[in-house]
């Protein structure tokens, strides 16, 4: 069958980051979000027929409007200031992880001051203990979002879709904070790359299994961009655990340009499905004229950091309804852990998302 080939962008550099472990309950257990996850999407997406295209570089400047300066210093150069301590040598640890949050239970309000050691200023940004900063970790983030830019690009251009291989995520990333495996917001920066490129309002619709509180919190307060959401419930025990209640529903200029679906554990297609077209409907019926997509496939029935059920069939059929929007996508990559069935998910969505795209763009 004739089907329309998607350019999927990536970085070899994305592959330079190595969280080596995540420190969970206090305990360090085994990084899930690894560089192998970068090979087998882009040998499933090759194998697919797709167009494989390497990230151009960009500047800051839309880097910056989403995110804080001091938040992007501080990645830029926390793995360095951790190497100096030196911790590896006085504790073993190789990587920069929180010793405490300067949270107001802390501070009490009091006027507090950034930490000179870097073990307790990462606390400032660094929002849980599974998110850890090693050598490569800025160079891999800042090529993810180089990933997110050349895609937009491309849609720019008048490709009517195309893939950014994105790693590490970054759907939970703040303006100000890291955490939940992701440093810099790329589905933000694209959003906001696609809004400065002329769009008049662009829709985030985010099928990861997690609610991106980082996206959701960018987008809050403004109409100009959507975000919705489709995920396991935090009320139930599940990340983001304090938001992604479906009583957020955006503030101020941005009142109902946010929603939030929460689901049971336990979901299975059918469910999921109507909560992906509905987000579908909703972007197109609000007059978007764009769409990022936020494709995590870790709401699949063997994802070990997800309790829903959805099949690969499920995320073929969610890229269908996606696709038949036909509004421009940037799609871009956000969890998705279990390497044997990774590949195969995330060109299901791609596939299913191209099915109802044209060959070429209309003009
Ligand atoms: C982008 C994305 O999907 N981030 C996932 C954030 C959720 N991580 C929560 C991990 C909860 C602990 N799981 C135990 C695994 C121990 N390695
Ligand atoms: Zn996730």
């Amino acid at each position: 069958m004739d089907q329309y080939a998607v350019p999927v962008v990536w970085s070899a550099e994305t592959r330079e980051h190595d969280p080596r472990h995540e420190i969970w309950v206090g305990v360090a257990t085994e990084g899930t979000e690894v560089a192998a996850r970068v090979d087998t999407i882009l040998a499933a997406l090759r194998d697919q027929g797709h167009r494989v295209v390497e990230a151009e570089t960009h500047g800051d400047d839309v880097l910056a409007a989403v995110h804080d300066p001091e938040m992007l210093e501080f990645l830029q150069g926390a793995a360095d200031r951790w190497r100096v301590g030196p911790y590896a040598d006085l504790v073993g640890q190789e990587r920069v992880v929180p010793y405490l949050f300067p949270t107001p239970a802390m501070t009490g309000g009091l006027p507090a001051r950034p930490a000179v050691s870097v073990h307790a200023d990462a606390g400032r940004f660094v929002y849980d203990t599974m998110t850890l900063v090693g050598p490569g970790t800025w160079g891999a983030a800042r090529a993810a979002v180089d990933c997110a830019l050349t895609a937009v690009d491309l849609v720019d251009r008048g490709e009517p879709l195309a893939y950014a291989l994105c790693r590490p995520p970054g759907h939970h990333a703040t303006r100000a904070g890291l955490g939940g495996s992701c440093y810099l917001n790329n589905a933000a920066v694209a959003a906001q790359a696609l809004r400065d490129a002329g769009r008049g309002r662009v829709a985030v619709i985010d099928v990861d299994a997690h609610q991106g509180n980082g996206t959701a919190a960018i987008f809050y307060d403004r109409a100009d961009v959507l975000y919705g959401s489709v995920h396991v419930d935090p009320a139930a025990g599940w990340f983001p655990h304090v938001v992604g209640h479906a009583e957020e529903t955006g503030r101020g200029a941005g009142e109902g340009a946010t929603r939030n679906l929460p689901l049971p554990e336990g979901t299975t297609d059918e469910r999921w499905l109507e909560g992906v077209q509905d987000l579908a409907e909703w972007a197109a019926s609000a007059g978007c004229d764009a769409l990022v997509v936020s494709l995590g496939v870790d709401a699949a029935l063997d994802d070990p950091e997800s309790p829903l059920l959805v099949s690969e069939e499920g995320y073929g059929r969610a890229g269908a309804l996606v696709g038949a929007t036909n509004l421009p996508a940037v799609v871009v990559q956000e969890g998705g852990y279990h390497l044997p069935t990774l590949g195969g998910l995330v060109a299901a969505y791609v596939g299913g998302h191209a099915s109802g795209t044209p060959l070429r763009a209309a003009r």
